[in-house]
């Protein structure tokens, strides 16, 4: 089995920008723009796709319906509260793959949100369970309790193990407030795993930094479904972002999500919902971050030079990306400058090199560089060298003016 080193099993993806991605501040999907992004999430792969509620507008309702039309290989999944409204208008949507309930358990959300105890969370689930079954039994049913790290063990067993007598596909956890730490979403799924049948979801948030981790720590435990969105938008900062889940995958072993996904579409899908949702892709956003694949000092640029997976675990062609290697700088080396060279079609000697290298660093100590001005530098040393042209270190600040203030 792909994988089967790192401890993780067959697992599949949620996609929820469609749901948890719509919470997010500066979304505002089209019908279009939501269809885009449907078509760009099954040409990646994703198993699943989760759309906002159809009782949420009319608006929402109809773009669920031309969603569920569009013929997709990814199951279409609506994300409904335990209420039978909510199900009898899911239930109207042809094309419709699966259902996934979701009520709030932990103390704060009983008392606050719904008003509900425990045995009436039970009574609510089973009358919508039983009606999506009898009415659609074709629909895949997840049931997740919300909140449930901050939700006491005893109450979520008892809900879990009703709904799972009641048949439904999956169970899931979800990190609401993203609260969690690794080890105590392994231990929850691990205790959850033992006492129900049905399949695991995760649906971790990223308040504190953990979403990719717990995840991750979520599949291990055997989970086997993981939500995520685009970029991680979602309801405050957000939840795992599917590039990052996709990089700590890749990273275990890269057959776990090659073959699967179409990783080259990738940076189109984080690039196109940056501009719907009016961001820019974070400098540091795994994969597709400007930065992601730039390498800086001297000793990094010599080594990936030699052999990119000294500083990379991740492959950037497999991405579709180029890797970069930033050399105007005081951090540079010598194996830097001479590549930059042979790209420009110029052999610099070893006398040269240091002396091209020497200067670089020597005026990146006084001012900002760019590439264009190493190129300068580079040019002006090869003329010297073949002994064409004069001026060998005549006046660089003028070259140095080009790109500068940008
Ligand atoms: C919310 C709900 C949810 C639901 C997750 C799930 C959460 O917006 O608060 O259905 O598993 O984070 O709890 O996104
Ligand atoms: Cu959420």
């Amino acid at each position: 089995m792909k994988g089967g080193a790192t401890g993780i099993k067959a697992f599949k993806i949620i996609d929820s920008t469609l749901r948890e991605g719509e919470q997010f501040v500066g979304a505002n999907f089209t019908t279009g723009q939501k269809i885009d992004i449907a078509y760009a999430l099954d040409e990646f792969g994703v198993e699943y796709l989760e759309l906002t509620s159809p009782v949420v507008s009319p608006k929402s309702f109809q773009d669920l319906r031309i969603i569920c039309g569009l013929g997709l290989s990814a199951v279409v999944l609506t994300h409904i509260r335990c209420r039978e409204e909510d199900a009898r208008k899911a239930l109207e949507v042809e094309g419709l793959g699966g259902v996934d309930i979701v009520i709030g358990t932990s103390s704060p959300l009983r008392r606050f949100s719904h008003g509900m105890d425990i045995p009436e969370i039970i009574d609510a689930a089973r009358r919508v369970i039983s009606l999506i079954r009898e009415n659609r039994p074709e629909l895949e049913v997840r049931f997740s309790t919300e909140d449930s790290f901050r939700s006491s063990r005893d109450d979520l067993l008892r809900v879990y193990r009703a709904v799972d007598e009641l048949g439904v596909d999956r169970v899931g956890v979800a990190d609401t407030v993203g609260i969690a730490t690794p080890f105590q979403v392994y231990e929850l799924v691990t205790e959850l795993r033992k006492n129900v049948r049905a399949e695991v979801e995760f649906h971790g948030h990223n308040d504190t930094g953990c979403a990719i981790a717990n995840s991750y720590a979520a599949l291990l435990a055997g989970a086997t479904c993981v939500d995520t969105s685009v970029l991680g938008i979602g309801e405050r900062n957000g939840i795992t972002p599917l590039g990052g889940l996709i990089a700590r995958l890749y990273a275990l072993d890269p057959d776990l999500v090659r073959d699967k996904y179409e990783l080259k579409i990738l940076p189109r899908l984080d690039a196109m919902v940056a501009e719907m949702v009016g961001i820019d892709i974070p400098f540091n956003n795994y994969i597709t971050g400007i930065a992601a694949f730039t390498h800086k000092a001297g000793i990094h640029a010599k080594a990936i030079l030699n052999d990119p997976s000294t500083y990379e675990v991740l492959r950037p062609e497999d991405f579709g990306i180029t890797r970069y290697i930033s050399i105007a700088h005081r951090l540079t080396g010598r194996s830097a400058i001479r590549w930059r060279a042979e790209q420009l079609g110029i052999e610099l000697g070893e006398e040269e090199l240091r002396a091209v290298t020497a200067r670089v660093k020597a005026l990146a100590d006084g001012q900002h560089l760019t590439l264009d001005d190493v190129d300068a530098i580079i040019r002006r040393w090869a003329r010297k060298t073949s002994g064409e042209g004069d001026a060998v270190d005549g006046p660089l600040t003028q070259d140095l003016t080009r790109g500068h203030g940008s």
